[in-house]
């Protein structure tokens, strides 16, 4: 037990050292990973709008549950931005890379405003929630706008 333990830290360790572009096989792995996360975080945080603009009844379980899955994904995507996914099947546009800095604290506020978001989600909060939705979504097409071809 205590070898497979050290070998799953071992593994572990592994995987965490090596940089973010070799975690993928393929440019287009990482492309086809961060749409996933993108694509199902857009799905929840929807779920969660509906709600939040009163579209569905208050239900506080799939609300928490939606918020949350919302907050896990808005985590993944940025990893997968590695030097090379500029091209083929994306609307990445060139400046996720030459203007990274600005990129990533694009990418930073969005996680922040999907914090705040999950917040008044996990709390069953409906007007907490309805101010939290305005700025998520604000942020979700700032970065849109500066970074994604139409
Ligand atoms: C969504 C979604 C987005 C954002 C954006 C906000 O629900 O899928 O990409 O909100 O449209 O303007």
């Amino acid at each position: 037990m205590k070898s497979f333990a050290s070998l799953v830290l071992a593994a572990a360790a592994v995987t965490l050292s090596v940089p973010a572009s070799a975690q993928f096989a393929k440019p287009e792995d990482a492309i086809k990973y961060r749409q996933s996360a993108l694509t199902v975080m857009a799905t929840h945080f929807g779920r969660v709008g509906a709600m939040a603009n009163g579209r569905v009844p208050f239900d506080a379980k799939a609300l928490a549950d939606n918020a949350n899955i919302a907050e896990e994904m808005s985590k993944l995507p940025w990893a997968a931005f590695v030097d090379g996914s500029d091209k083929g099947t994306t609307r990445a546009k060139a400046e996720i890379w030459s203007d990274n800095a600005k990129f990533k604290a694009a990418a930073e506020k969005m996680q922040a405003e999907i914090v705040k978001l999950n917040a008044a989600a996990k709390a069953g909060n409906l007007d907490a929630l309805k101010v939290a939705f305005g700025p998520a979504a604000a942020s979700c097409k700032a970065c849109h706008d500066n970074f994604r071809k139409d």
